[in-house]
């Protein structure tokens, strides 16, 4: 029995089109910069808002109406769930989706229990995989809602809770791999702290590492090789989360030798929570070859909390697809829609329509910035920026020709140096709008 009955499936329609249940700009099939829409965005659906959100904040109680579910933690409840959000990822047309462990099947009363939960709905899972063709982004364990996570899992005080956690995830690398799942996400849940005067920084982070590295081995030896991602965030549930953006990530992997292992899952409201833009977490992962995969959201600039909105902002996109197609674009990772319909917005069509608006802003920034890399003029202009490093004392010094007695000297020759020129900010601006 459908769950979404007078929906047939979202069409492309074009930018002409006032079907607020069809595509404008998302065409699967269409070719930008010699890839497809579906290679370039990989849309993937969060199991966890989508399905399992109740909309609930802090001052009131969920308000989501989901027909088919019927509120109670049986199995029987999530298979059946299950079903339902394969007809809307596939109604919607997304090739992906991504899921906690905890999302899809209910926790039991022991660990065993759980395992036997989680085994039942990944066979349902697999079923509809292989019925819709729809596939698994990545995967994570939940390791942040239950109490006994209170203090972390992986920088847990609690050696106890550690162990949990490493059974948890050794579970959710056997599911992931057995879905056939393209990646497998950490995103540090209660990995952080709330006060440093309790706190063994050193200690918890040297746990942390020792973790991921147990993944990494347990992983290899029952040959999954998706790509493991970090996922940054700066604070929220803790006040000081300790992989808080991507340079705090990217240095931690450094650190404890797992550069070859992660890569980084970057995620539009996390890193404004960090006082950063999208474009400077995306630049810091890409220059470092660490550009995995995304979760697309945004937050809400009078609420500095994590909204999780669904993106619909075309500058943003524009932004985020000019950055990823200057790194290659994405392979394993996906353009995962890490958002939640708001607490008003309670209906199932709402999913669909804030799963297609978007898309459609994605698929739009693709185009955006398609046209704006082939067009070439910011590159253009970023290059003549730095002109005087192409030749002369700029090329002599990268190429480590000079030192600080051979710069004095010619400084003290030339007395002081060649003007400097415009940035031309205002103008690069005004070009973005050009393409908008
Ligand atoms: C939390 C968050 C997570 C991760 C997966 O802010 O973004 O849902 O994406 O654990
Ligand atoms: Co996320």
């Amino acid at each position: 029995m459908s769950s979404f009955p007078e929906i047939k499936s979202i069409p492309y329609e074009g930018p002409d089109s006032k079907n607020p249940l069809a595509f404008r700009h998302y065409d699967a099939s269409e070719l930008v910069a010699g890839r497809t829409m579906k290679d370039h965005l990989r849309f993937s659906v969060v199991y966890w808002h989508t399905f399992r959100n109740p909309l609930s904040d802090p001052f009131g109680a969920g308000t989501a109406m989901r027909p088919w579910d019927d509120g109670s933690e049986s199995v029987e409840n999530a298979c059946k769930r299950a079903r339902v959000a394969f007809e809307f990822i596939e109604k919607l047309g997304a090739p992906f989706y991504a899921f906690h462990d905890r999302d899809v099947a209910p926790e039991g009363n022991s660990l065993a229990e759980t395992n036997r939960n989680l085994d039942a709905v990944a066979k349902v899972l697999k079923e509809e995989q292989e019925r819709t063709g729809i596939q698994l982004l990545w995967g994570t364990a939940n390791l942040f809602s239950h109490p006994r996570y209170m203090h972390g899992a992986a920088t847990s005080c609690n050696a106890d809770a550690y162990a949990f956690a490493a059974a948890q995830v050794k579970k959710a690398l056997e599911v992931t791999l057995e879905l056939g799942g393209h990646g497998y996400v950490f995103w540090g849940g209660r990995e952080g702290y709330q006060n440093l005067w309790n706190t063994d920084m050193k200690r918890e982070l040297d746990n942390l590492a020792r973790f991921l590295h147990m993944a990494v081995d347990y992983a290899r030896k029952i040959g999954f090789e998706g790509q493991f991602y970090i996922e940054p965030k700066p604070k929220e549930p803790t006040k000081h989360q300790y992989d808080s953006d991507a340079a705090a990530c990217l240095n931690f992997l450094r650190q404890y030798d797992l550069m070859d292992h992660l890569k980084l899952n970057i995620e539009t409201n996390h890193v404004t929570l960090a006082g950063h833009t999208m474009q400077h977490d995306l630049e810091v992962a890409g220059s470092a070859n660490a550009l995995g995969s995304i979760d697309a959201n945004t937050g809400d600039a009078l609420l500095g909390w994590d909204t999780d909105q669904f993106p619909t902002n075309i500058y943003l996109a524009s932004t985020v697809m000019y950055t990823l197609l200057k790194y290659g674009g994405l392979t394993t990772g996906g353009m995962n829609f890490d958002a939640k319909v708001r607490r008003e917005s309670f209906e199932p069509l709402d999913l669909f329509y804030a799963h297609i608006g978007g898309m459609d802003t994605f698929a739009h920034g693709l185009k955006i910035a398609a046209a704006m890399h082939a067009d070439g003029r910011l590159e253009t202009m970023l290059q003549e920026r730095y002109r005087s490093w192409n030749g002369g004392l700029g090329e002599a010094i990268e190429n480590n020709q000079h030192d600080f007695a051979s710069l004095e000297k010619r400084m003290l020759e030339q007395g002081d140096i060649t003007p400097n020129q415009s940035g031309r900010q205002e103008l690069i601006e005004n070009l973005i709008n050009q393409y908008l």
